[in-house]
């Protein structure tokens, strides 16, 4: 006789009774939930790891196997760190649509024509072609309708997989889908959901997948505190600079963007979270006050590691400086821009989305 497998039913990992270090402990055989999702859940801290159990390449092949309709998960405030490595390699010829989420966090002016351009624009750059996109706000509960049209439409008898990036939303979007369900986990910490969770509604599956690995591991070393604050959960309030010969603004214990205007002045627009310590000075007073004043500023990581320095090529007359996991920052005017981030911290350069 075969024992019967529970899996918990905020993560999807199978359950266990036997050691409380590993994943899917929990001390009741019934329980509903492993430790970990417990305790995310009602006290929202983490107790263990939350790593994934499936790695990426081994999660893109299973999805990849099967017959779905695909609902790719992607957060509008983090766009470029919502793209996946070679996505349309892993699954070529899958019937995509776009569900774009976190748009509160952007500002209200944005049009939505705005939204859905700067999106195609991103899978463009991706080689996806998706059928469709959807836009949703506030975890979820702003835009759940247009979300189940989409799947009406293009669903042909097949089920449904819910994919994308770690911490991108796809959770709380199955919770917004199904509020009258017992909840899947949703926390800020990534990795939450660590194995497919089957969802059977409306006569069809529909799947929660875990977070495709993340493209450098930035939240991994900042403390609970701080991931938490990179967060938002309103919408994000720009803060505005206007610089003028050579300046430098410093985020955190983080980075520095160096911005040498030439005649007239320069303005920068900082698209970051709260919590985000930001500084500006004379360029010539840079590097005493980052070695002066940084310690303990958010975002500050728990190892040292090394600046890394790179000279960017202005492209068009306004530009963002994406901080990934961080924000964003609209530069606008003549100037030249030179960047200082600790490893973890990539930059890039876009064209400015807003
Ligand atoms: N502001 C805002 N935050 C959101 C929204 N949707 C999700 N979040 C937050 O994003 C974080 C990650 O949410 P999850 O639903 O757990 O993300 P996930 O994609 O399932 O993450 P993994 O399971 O780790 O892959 C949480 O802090 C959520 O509260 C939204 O619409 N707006
Ligand atoms: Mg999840």
């Amino acid at each position: 006789m075969t024992e019967h497998i529970h899996y918990c039913q905020g993560c999807g990992v199978p359950l266990q009774t036997i050691d409380p270090s590993k994943k899917g402990y929990t001390p009741k055989a019934d329980s509903a939930l492993c430790k970990r999702c417990y305790r995310l859940t009602h006290y929202g801290d983490l107790v263990t790891s939350s790593s994934g159990l499936i790695k990426t390449e081994d999660l893109l092949a299973r999805l990849a196997s099967m017959d779905a309709l695909f609902l790719w998960v992607i957060d509008l405030f983090h766009l470029p760190e919502s793209m996946v490595d070679g996505l349309i390699r892993h699954l070529p010829d899958k019937d995509i649509i776009i569900v774009a989420t976190k748009r509160e966090l952007l500002p209200q002016t944005l049009s939505e024509h705005k939204i859905t351009s700067m999106i195609r624009q991103q899978c463009k750059e991706s080689f996806v072609s998706p059928k469709g996109i959807v836009v949703v706000s506030d975890f979820g509960k702003d835009g759940a309708d247009d979300v189940f049209r989409a799947i009406d439409i293009f669903r042909n008898n097949r089920d449904v997989v819910v994919f994308g990036v770690a911490n991108a939303g796809k959770s709380t979007l199955i919770n917004a889908l199904f509020p009258h369900r017992l909840p899947v986990t949703v926390s800020q910490f990534p990795g939450t959901t660590v194995d497919l969770i089957p969802i059977v509604e409306r006569g069809y599956t529909i799947y929660d997948t875990p977070g495709i690995e993340m493209r450098n591991h930035l939240l991994h070393v900042l403390d609970n505190h701080q991931v938490k604050l990179l967060q938002p959960k309103t919408s994000v309030k720009p803060i505005v600079f206007q610089l003028q010969g050579r300046q430098t603004l410093i985020i955190g214990q983080c980075a520095m963007i160096h911005i040498d205007c030439k005649d007239s002045p320069v303005s920068a627009v900082c698209y970051v979270p709260a919590g985000v310590d930001l500084h500006r000075t004379k360029t010539e007073n840079a590097q005493i006050y980052w070695q002066q004043h940084t310690a303990g500023k958010v975002p500050f990581t728990l190892h040292e590691s090394k600046l890394v320095r790179k000279t960017w090529k202005k492209t068009d007359t306004k530009v963002d400086i994406v901080l990934m996991y961080i924000g964003f920052i609209s530069i606008s005017g003549d100037c030249t821009i030179d960047t200082e981030a600790i490893e973890p911290c990539e930059i890039i350069l876009r064209k400015a989305v807003i």
